[in-house]
């Protein structure tokens, strides 16, 4: 495969725009997608079509015209790919051989087409039956000592009546052991935010943008990862509403972008100007940050009530609604300026800045992604945001809300219909009542854990619904030594992935259909349904002829193993396969707010599942929403690591680039940063590479610094002079995992902090290729 030429080129032009149409039309042709296929572009999110499965942004046009989205593309282009991984590809490439590709490489074999099972004696995966497979897992599930010794993992994008059948089946079997990928991504969303407003997800609807005048965007990179997002934005922007970035990084996205939706903008080559506002705390800083504008918030709330003006807090809605409000405001008048300023990163008149735009801000939006949920002190700083946003009463009120918003498709919805390792008693209650068994009631293993679980020897079954376990995860060496200590990994999945490589002594590849295929039951097509990050349900059907006519459907595969594993004594595993409304039944009858389920798909645009802190119904202890008092931590491993190493001690964050979709490599440009052709760089301070005594273009060997003696590195990454806080460094995620310690956890949540690693640099040691590949093996890179 040719290579594309490694350069660093600072990118100038406003994001989407005509840039975005070129790399559209590049990932068409790489991706050989057949002339039907393109039509199916035009069929993503509009009614009849299916969900694109890129991201959780809700759809606007969903009833109405089409909605161009770069990445969009190339996640439906990856999915309808002509490109196919047959037996026959697999009698060629022993395992082995697989592990001295790439990750880019492996995704761009195409489709995988047929089941299979690994055959140690050859190291190769050979044809299997489907029966026979579900055979063999129900073996080794009725041959455990305990349910609890196996896991399922589930990744965002299985529909809701696929991860629902998958989780009462599990239930059944006996577990609750339900690692997914949101245990990575918004667990501390929705492990904070029901301690302070009752619901663990986002207030606002997309009607509430069109009338906010403020919005705060924490930790997000739209452009790339939310790229329809920026469209709503645009219109906010046009309307004058103002629009704050708070994101060490001054994103290229949120600067400019010119909308491909608009004509007269493409034509002219003119572009919207986004954030008007760029607030740059440092990495982690964020906590803090938000903590000196509600220390400023109830400093100017004191001047105003001195001087007789307007109040600036909500006192009608901090007396109806809110519970603790004395203790907080107490916390925040003892808090020091001088640490809040050192946390942050934030100069003070910055603080004081951000607080006036909020306390002008009549309905205010605060956003966030990734930037504010993979640090260990995540649930506290979501707590604290929606605190600061109660005390303008800016949630469950027309334009004003919060807005977490989500990554994959359907990761909301997965963790509405059950896909939750610390369910709720009522849940399980009800569940029982309805399928007429005893569910188990001990709490289950997030994904930190079973990985743990796994090394102690006590997890011996893998089964993953998507997603690329070995590879998202952290601590890279130590996953992979748990997933091969299995007596066996079953993958369901679309494409070939590392995860398929990195087996226990038995391990299947189940392939499955994408949402972008026709899914026929007994010559029915067959529509699922998701929920986007806004709380909107709604029906998706696929539209394209499936990558192989032996591929089952997601239900259709978590039917078999049921049906294997368990029987059909309770559940009639192969109706629910026929005809996928039966499954939607049961969700209603288990699950609040989904009355009517089937009817209600019916409507264009799907209906809203209704959250009660939208209403300012709390559903909190005290039956109020709640503030918190929480202390800015100042002895973080960070702290603790920066006190031992000075100034050298390094905090890297591990972010996405424009050409990947999470473990999924497109391509190796990130444009808007301007990388093109190369992952393995590392963008650094200048100030900092100068310190450190290393030149721009040098390569380096990234070290993590943690307390358990174990030595974690990532080698030969190029240094890139970037406009980055001191004393902070970025690079790609996830060739960074080996450097995330299993045990450095958000906490509350358990996830990776991995935006917040402790790391050393030094000059590095190993070989790498024009392109940044490390000429040694992956396991090398491993070890
Ligand atoms: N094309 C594409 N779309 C995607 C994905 C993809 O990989 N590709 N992934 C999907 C998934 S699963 C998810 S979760 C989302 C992820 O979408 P994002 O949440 O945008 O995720 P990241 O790319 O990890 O970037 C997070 C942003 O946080 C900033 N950041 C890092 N550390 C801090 C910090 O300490 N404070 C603040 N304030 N900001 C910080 C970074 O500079 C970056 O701009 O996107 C989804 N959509
Ligand atoms: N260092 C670091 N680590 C991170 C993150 C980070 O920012 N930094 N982000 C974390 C986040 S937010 C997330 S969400 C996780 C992502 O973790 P995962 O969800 O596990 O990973 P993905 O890369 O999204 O999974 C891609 C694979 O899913 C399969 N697939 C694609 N479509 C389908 C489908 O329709 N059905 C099925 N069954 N399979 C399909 C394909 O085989 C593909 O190879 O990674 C986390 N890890
Ligand atoms: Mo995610």
């Amino acid at each position: 495969m040719k290579k594309p030429e490694a350069r660093i080129e600072p990118y100038t032009h406003p994001a989407a725009g005509w840039g975005a149409l070129k790399y559209v039309a590049i990932n068409l042709l790489k991706e050989k997608v057949a002339g039907g296929n393109y039509r199916t572009l035009l069929k993503q999110n509009q009614p009849n079509g299916f969900d694109c499965p890129g991201c959780a942004w809700p759809d606007r046009e969903h009833a109405s015209t089409f909605e161009f989205c770069e990445n969009g593309v190339k996640a439906v282009a990856a999915e309808a790919t002509s490109k196919r991984v047959t037996p026959a590809f697999f009698e060629e490439h022993t395992v082995e051989a697989l592990m001295a590709q790439s990750d880019f490489e492996l995704e761009q074999h195409g489709r995988l087409t047929d089941p299979l099972v690994y055959d140690a004696l050859r190291d190769r995966y050979v044809p299997i039956g489907w029966n026979e497979a579900f055979d063999l897992i129900a073996r080794h599930l009725n041959a455990l000592d305990h349910p609890d010794d196996a896991a399922f993992y589930t990744s965002g994008r299985a529909s809701n009546e696929a991860a629902f059948l998958y989780q009462l089946f599990v239930r059944m079997y006996g577990t609750n052991n339900f690692p997914d990928c949101s245990n990575m991504c918004h667990e501390a969303t929705s492990r904070g935010l029901p301690g302070t407003v009752g619901v663990g997800k986002g207030t606002v609807t997309l009607d509430d943008f069109e009338h906010a005048d403020t919005l705060l965007i924490f930790g997000q990179n739209p452009a790339t990862n939310h790229p329809r997002m920026l469209g709503e934005l645009r219109e906010c922007a046009k309307r004058g509403a103002t629009i704050v970035s708070i994101n060490p990084l001054k994103e290229r996205g949120l600067e400019r972008f010119a909308s491909p939706q608009h004509p007269v903008e493409m034509l002219t080559m003119g572009s919207t100007r986004i954030s008007s506002v760029f607030i740059r705390p440092k990495v982690g800083g964020d906590f803090a940050l938000i903590k000196g504008v509600a220390k400023r918030v109830i400093e100017l709330d004191d001047e105003a009530q001195a001087s007789g003006l307007e109040r600036v807090l909500d006192l009608d809605f901090l007396a109806q609604h809110t519970v603790g409000f004395d203790a907080f405001a107490d916390d925040l008048r003892a808090e020091s300026w001088d640490t809040i300023v050192a946390e942050a990163g934030v100069p003070f008149d910055e603080v004081l800045k951000l607080a006036d735009i909020y306390v002008k801000g009549r309905a205010v939006i605060s956003t966030w992604g990734m930037g504010l949920t993979q640090h260990k002190n995540s649930v506290p700083t979501i707590q604290l945001l929606s605190n600061l946003m109660m005390m303008r009463g800016n949630i469950g009120r027309r334009g004003a809300g919060l807005c977490p918003v989500r990554g994959h498709s359907n990761v909301q919805g997965d963790r509405t219909v059950g896909i939750e390792e610390r369910p709720t008693e009522a849940f399980l209650d009800r569940l029982g009542e309805v399928y007429d068994f005893e569910p188990p009631r001990e709490h289950g293993l997030d994904v930190v854990n079973t990985i743990q679980a796994m090394l102690d020897g006590k997890v011996k079954v893998f089964i993953g619904l998507g997603g690329n376990f070995s590879i998202a995860t952290p601590d890279t060496p130590r996953t992979w030594e748990a997933m091969r200590s299995c007596a066996l990994t079953v993958h369901i999945t679309t494409k070939l992935n590392r995860s398929h490589l990195i087996h226990g002594r038995d391990a299947l590849i189940l392939p499955t259909l994408g949402r972008t295929e026709i899914d026929l039951q007994n010559g029915v097509a067959q529509g699922v349904s998701v929920e986007d990050s806004m709380s909107m349900v709604h029906i998706s059907y696929g539209m394209n002829k499936p990558a192989s006519e032996n591929l089952l459907s997601e239900i259709a595969i978590v039917a078999g193993m049921a049906q294997a594993t368990l029987g059909s004594e309770k559940v009639d595993w192969l109706a629910q396969t026929a005809d996928y409304s039966l499954i939607r039944d049961g969700i209603a009858q288990v699950i609040e707010g989904f009355h009517d389920y089937n009817e209600r798909l019916k409507t264009p645009g799907g209906f809203h599942l209704g959250v009660a802190s939208r209403e300012r119904i709390w559903k909190t202890s005290s039956g109020k929403a709640q503030f918190l008092v929480h202390a800015i931590a100042v002895d973080t491993p960070i702290h603790q690591a920066r006190k031992q190493y000075g100034e050298r001690l390094m905090t890297l964050m591990t972010t996405r680039s424009h050409d990947q979709y999470n473990t999924t490599i497109y391509g190796l440009d990130d444009r808007y940063r301007g990388v093109y052709g190369q992952r393995r760089v590392l963008f650094a301070h200048k100030d900092d590479i100068a310190m450190l005594g290393f030149v721009v273009g040098q390569r380096v060997d990234i070290t993590s610094v943690w307390a358990d003696g174990i030595e974690r590195h990532a080698d030969g990454f190029l240094l890139v002079e970037y406009d980055i806080p001191r004393g902070c460094l970025g690079a790609y995620y996830p060739e960074t995992n080996p450097l995330v310690p299993l045990s450095s956890v958000a906490d509350g949540a358990g996830t990776p902090t991995s935006k917040s690693i402790p790391v050393l640099l030094k000059a590095s040691k190993v070989t790498v290729s024009e392109t940044g590949e490390l000429l040694e093996t992956h396991e090398a890179v491993a070890a």
